[in-house]
């Protein structure tokens, strides 16, 4: 009984994550349903560290010192259902269950609860990087107790990732829901990023006529600049790729349709119960909606649209040019959205999420890992009650000055007929908050009329509702 910490489910991710706890010299339980997975684990790499096999439930348990730390890295869903009920009963008040899947926040919040008449705490942690990042360093986001943290925090920084400055990518996010939550808005935020850069891609090669390996070079400029991230730097590297078999751009022979696990939907499911518009990841969930529907897209090929107008070399590097002013104020405006929604459910769950804290542990170990995420964590020091980041006059300043930019690139998109859903999205609640007034008077006008649904006054207090169907007069409601 001697393990620091337990891991159960040893698949790419669980396996990965044990071997980082034990490089880091701690003596880790390691335990699988199916259970020549945990010898083939210690066969394999038990040189690296101390692990202590264990066949059965009990022994898992039985190996671990008290209070008893014990991660579950499996399939999310019914699968993370069963494992706690096949461990719970065995395990005794202060304890903690540690699940790193994928788990929905709703779902987090019920074990968390029932776990807590057990005297167990539940931390739900969000685990992003992959498999490498699991075994290298992921960016941790775990929810649950203070008293839990206060156990497994030291733990979780050492096996988290580092941030360039050298802190560690793990914070106490919040109480029970609250660090799942913010790792299924991380992933909104990775669906927006990468369809805002598909669309950057998608413009390069249509309007400006660059080959993918040309606009690979693209990027990889880019990625020395404000657009520094894991992101651009993998897309340049998928660009340049060339299919063995065809000798064709890799990017050219894979299918055009992509595939979703479903936590971007997620995302935008929970911000329209929180009545959060996140329209970039929307758009980015819905892109990847459009493409698999290949019957659909087969069967409108034949629609009208402009002709084609490829640019001249100097005007395609122009073009270029500003395709990355476009790209960052979509950025900015795509991550003042995610970030409302985590202000949003901080403030629906009671969580006191520290806005700032959370970019400053996406900044290394996880798929959204950029630079920028430094200047969004400066943005809540400066003021740990912006509304918004757009109210950050750094970003304010920088959108003013892509802003022709912006506009010019999605113009040429609309007029050329390039589908740009997620940069036109962005623009579009750019302009909306901006805008002195709003078409929704005459959307609360028309309530009124159809349904006397009612309308305030912009000049004086009340509710009031018009007789439409008689002498129109106003009645106060
Ligand atoms: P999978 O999601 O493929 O799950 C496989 C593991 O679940 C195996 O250990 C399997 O045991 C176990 N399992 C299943 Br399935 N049903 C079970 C049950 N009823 N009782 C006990 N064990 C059961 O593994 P993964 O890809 O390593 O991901 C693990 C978690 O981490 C998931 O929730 C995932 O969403 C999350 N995650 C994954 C990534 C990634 O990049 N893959 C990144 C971040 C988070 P068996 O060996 O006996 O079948």
């Amino acid at each position: 009984t001697h393990a620091q910490i337990g891991v159960t489910g040893l698949a790419v991710m669980g396996r990965n994550l044990a071997r980082n706890f034990a490089r880091n010299g701690y003596t880790v339980a390691v335990h699988n349903r199916t259970a020549s997975k945990t010898r083939e684990l210690v066969e394999e790499f038990g040189g690296e560290g101390e692990f202590v096999p264990a066949e059965t439930a009990k022994e898992f348990v039985e190996a671990l010192e008290r209070p008893r730390r014990l991660v579950i890295m499996v399939k999310a869903g019914e699968p993370t259902d069963a494992v706690i009920e096949e461990f719970a009963p065995l395990l005794e008040p202060g304890d903690m269950i540690i699940d790193g899947g994928n788990a929905h926040f709703a779902d987090t919040r019920r074990r968390e609860r029932e776990l807590r008449e057990q005297g167990i705490h539940f931390v739900g942690t969000g685990i992003s990087g992959g498999e490498e990042g699991a075994l290298h360093g992921p960016s941790i986001m775990p929810g649950g107790s203070v008293e839990s943290y206060d156990s497994l925090g030291p733990m979780l920084e050492k096996i988290s990732a580092k941030a360039d400055d050298g802190a560690p990518c793990v914070t106490h996010v919040g109480p029970d829901g609250a660090g799942h939550f913010v790792k299924m808005v991380h992933n909104g935020i990775e669906y927006a990023d990468m369809q805002l850069i598909g669309e950057a891609y998608q413009l390069l090669r249509d309007v400006a006529g660059y080959s993918p390996a040309e606009i690979a070079d693209i990027f990889r400029t880019w990625n020395r600049g404000r657009l520094d991230s894991y992101l651009i730097e993998i897309t340049a590297e998928v660009l340049s790729h060339v299919d063995a078999e065809t000798g064709e751009p890799f990017v050219d022979v894979v299918v055009d349709q992509a595939e979703q696990k479903g936590t971007g939907r997620w995302t935008v499911q929970i911000a329209l119960d929180l009545g959060v518009p996140v329209s970039a990841i929307a758009e980015a969930v819905f892109a990847r909606s459009v493409s698999g529907h290949a019957g659909l897209r087969e069967a409108s090929r034949h629609l009208a649209g402009p002709s084609p107008r490829t640019l001249g070399k100097e005007e395609a590097a122009a073009f270029a040019d500003k395709v990355e002013q476009a790209l960052y104020a979509s950025k900015i405006v795509s991550y003042t959205q995610g970030f409302h929604q985590i202000a949003a459910g901080s403030e629906e769950y009671d969580w006191d999420i520290d806005l700032g804290k959370v970019a400053s542990i996406w900044r290394g170990g996880c798929i959204i890992r950029a630079a920028f995420l430094d200047r969004i964590t400066q943005a809540y020091e400066a003021q740990p009650d912006l509304p918004s980041l757009l109210a950050d006059q750094g970003f304010a300043d920088e959108i003013a000055a892509a802003q022709d930019d912006w506009r010019s690139v999605i113009a040429t998109a609309v007029t050329q007929g390039v589908p740009t859903p997620a940069f036109a999205a962005t623009l579009a609640y750019y302009d909306s908050l901006r805008a002195p007034r709003l078409p929704a008077a005459l959307t609360q006008g028309q309530r009124d009329y159809f349904g006397a649904h009612t309308y305030h006054r912009t000049d004086r207090d009340g509710t009031f509702h018009t007789l439409w169907g008689g002498d129109r007069t106003e009645t106060s409601a």
